[in-house]
């Protein structure tokens, strides 16, 4: 297996991350997005969204959606368990990646994109060509907030975002709160119970994945 990575995105880093929780070690080949290299005939013609992460498979194919690689390495290394054990569990936990996803990844990447001058005939990720929208910023901004209350209050009573355990609804809500440090955004300093499980999965030594 090979990974089509790129150091500085937060998806890529979500699968990055996933696999130092497990111990996979696989070769790596970087792809600069902000220079264009996923929107050449060479990415595109592996994958044709000309998004990151993509894992390429030993017979050849390849497979997009960070989540969904996940969910192939999960299956092939079982443990640590990562994305849940039981059917309570892993329902949990595929609710709470959504959420993160939903409320803070994608109107993250809103702020972003239609702020940075480099993604101006960007603004969706691929081979969109999707024209910057200003207003799409405080909306983004707007999203992130709330999803931080939503999430300081989740963390009020358990250790970890989706429960008692560390899985990848931390990875996902890390590389998050991360990303946003790109907009500036930064976590209220009333948002206890977030700088408390910050300190805690941020300690981990796949955070430096
Ligand atoms: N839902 C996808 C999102 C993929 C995505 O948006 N990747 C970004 C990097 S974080 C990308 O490839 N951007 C390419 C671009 O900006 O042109 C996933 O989870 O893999």
């Amino acid at each position: 297996m090979k990974l089509y990575d790129c150091t500085s995105a937060p998806n890529t880093r979500r699968v990055r991350m996933f696999m130092a929780e497990k111990g996979i070690d696989i070769p790596r080949i970087e792809i600069d997005i902000a220079q264009g290299e996923n929107l050449q005939s060479d990415f595109l013609s592996k994958n044709p969204r000309g998004v990151l992460p993509l894992l390429e498979l030993d017979d050849g194919s390849y497979l997009d959606e960070s989540i969904a690689i996940c969910r192939y390495l999960e299956e092939l290394h079982p443990e640590p368990a990562l994305m849940g054990h039981d059917a309570k569990t892993k329902a949990k936990i595929e609710s709470c990646q959504r959420h993160i996803e939903f409320d803070a990844l994608l109107p993250l990447a809103d702020v972003l994109r239609n702020s940075a001058p480099t993604f101006k005939e960007r603004a969706l990720p691929g081979t969109s060509g999707v024209i910057a929208i200003d207003a799409l910023v405080d909306r983004g901004i707007a999203s992130y907030q709330r999803f931080l209350e939503r999430l300081n209050d989740r963390l009020k009573d358990q250790p970890y975002v989706a429960g008692e355990s560390f899985s990848i609804a931390d990875i996902t809500a890390l590389c998050a709160l991360d990303f946003a440090k790109w907009a500036k955004l930064k976590t209220p300093e009333q948002h206890t119970h977030i700088l408390r499980w910050y300190a805690l999965v941020n300690t981990r030594t796949s955070a430096g994945a």
